[in-house]
């Protein structure tokens, strides 16, 4: 039974094909499985087929996942009529073929961050979405976390006044597993880079959102251990051919300038997505590993009662998305933000309104990506774009 719109009709419905099955293939699987239940005026969503590389673990992920179908040949499953939706979960490799395809077959797109992993892939993804004229939509998640969502509408209204710095690290520390593996994320023939692309996409993509577009940088990265082995407990090694970390430093188009870091290779920090923002009315800082939360700072305050202010951001009337989850203080996790993007991504398919981050971010992050590698090589500030 599908949802019935505002005017009483029948709101329409999505049918989707989910390209990968391991973590980022759960995490959207979980989102179109929830998005349903817990915000009624979203299109119906209805979860065909999955798409993976092994039959026995794509059944698992089927059944487990909720999909109806389970399928190891995402080219016929992308040329399917039944098909609107193609959801790109795989490693970054594999996105540009696909996201071409599902566009040559006229199906909208969701893909995985980074776009692409070369700015020329991303480019031509770009193009093709365009030319087929279908929707496009980069999952950088975070931009929907209702305290960094309740950031952007701190920094749109004006109470950070004017923006003199976005400083921002994204920092995990599962590549000092000892004896860790030469897995696909240490490759760059399928990753494109390391922590650059992988965390640093997020950052970037989150400074660009709340502050604007970066126009020039200057950046270094390092590969930390060069060597690993080819499978687990192997003696047979292989080169790292990705960056363990990188760090930039950044000038914004209005004038701000700031720092980012992302980094494999800090211990303890096992997914600390952190920015602070400064500007002429005061301060905010988040930290995904407290993702509730938001510290804002006025310069507005009275003076003796100056001091960060320590914001949970999922409270009922107050904060997006927090209406369609629970009352005040019962939280919310790193999950939620997949169903908010959806949720918005879903409602601006059906009714035509733009939504972003779309490809056209995608191709914007890869130039500032693009810019960094080009940076930490030449070892001289460079242009954006
Ligand atoms: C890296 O391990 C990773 O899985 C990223 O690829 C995701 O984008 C991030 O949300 C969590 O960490």
């Amino acid at each position: 039974m599908k949802p019935k719109d505002q005017a009483g009709g029948e709101q329409r419905s999505f049918r989707v094909a989910l390209l990968g099955t391991k973590f980022m293939g759960k995490a959207h699987s979980q989102a179109y499985r929830n998005v349903n239940m817990y915000f009624s005026d979203a299109p119906h969503v209805e979860q065909v087929v999955i798409c993976g590389r092994s039959p026995d673990e794509t059944e698992q992920a089927r059944e487990a996942f909720g999909w109806q179908e389970a399928s190891t040949d995402w080219e016929a499953v992308v040329a399917r009529d039944d098909i609107d939706i193609v959801d790109i979960s795989t490693p970054g490799h594999l996105h540009a073929e696909m996201a071409l395809a599902a566009a040559t077959a006229g199906k909208h797109v969701v893909c995985e961050k980074p776009l692409a992993n070369t700015l020329d892939e991303a480019r031509s993804m770009l193009a093709a979405v365009e030319a087929a004229g279908v929707r496009h939509l980069v999952m950088h998640n975070y931009r929907r976390v209702p305290a960094v969502a309740l950031a952007k509408r701190m920094v749109e209204d004006g109470r950070l006044g004017r923006i003199y710095h976005f400083r921002a690290r994204y920092l995990q520390d599962w590549a000092l597993i000892p004896g860790l593996e030469l897995v696909w994320r240490f490759d760059a023939k399928l990753a494109g880079s390391g922590a650059l692309g992988d965390l640093g996409a997020h950052v970037i993509d989150l400074g660009r959102h709340l502050c604007g577009e970066i126009s020039e940088l200057a950046a270094t990265s390092e590969t930390f251990i060069k060597q690993r082995p080819v499978s687990p407990g192997s003696s047979d090694m292989a080169d790292v051919t990705v960056d363990d970390a990188a760090a930039l430093c950044v000038r914004f188009e209005n004038g701000a300038i700031g720092t980012i870091e992302a980094s494999r290779f800090a211990p303890g920090r096992k997914n600390h997505n952190t920015f602070e923002i400064n500007g002429s009315g005061g301060s905010i800082t988040f930290d995904l590993e407290n993702l509730n939360n938001l510290r804002y700072y006025s310069v507005d305050d009275t003076p003796d009662a100056q001091g960060f202010h320590e914001i949970i951001a999922c409270s009922l009337g107050k904060h997006p998305y927090a209406d369609n989850w629970w009352f005040d203080g019962h939280l919310l996790g790193y999950e939620h933000s997949f169903t908010h993007t959806l949720y918005d991504w879903l409602k601006a398919v059906d009714s035509g309104e733009a939504l972003r981050p779309d490809f056209a971010d995608g191709v914007c992050n890869q130039e500032v990506l693009d810019a960094a590698e080009r940076a930490a090589r030449s070892r001289r500030w460079e242009s954006v774009g």
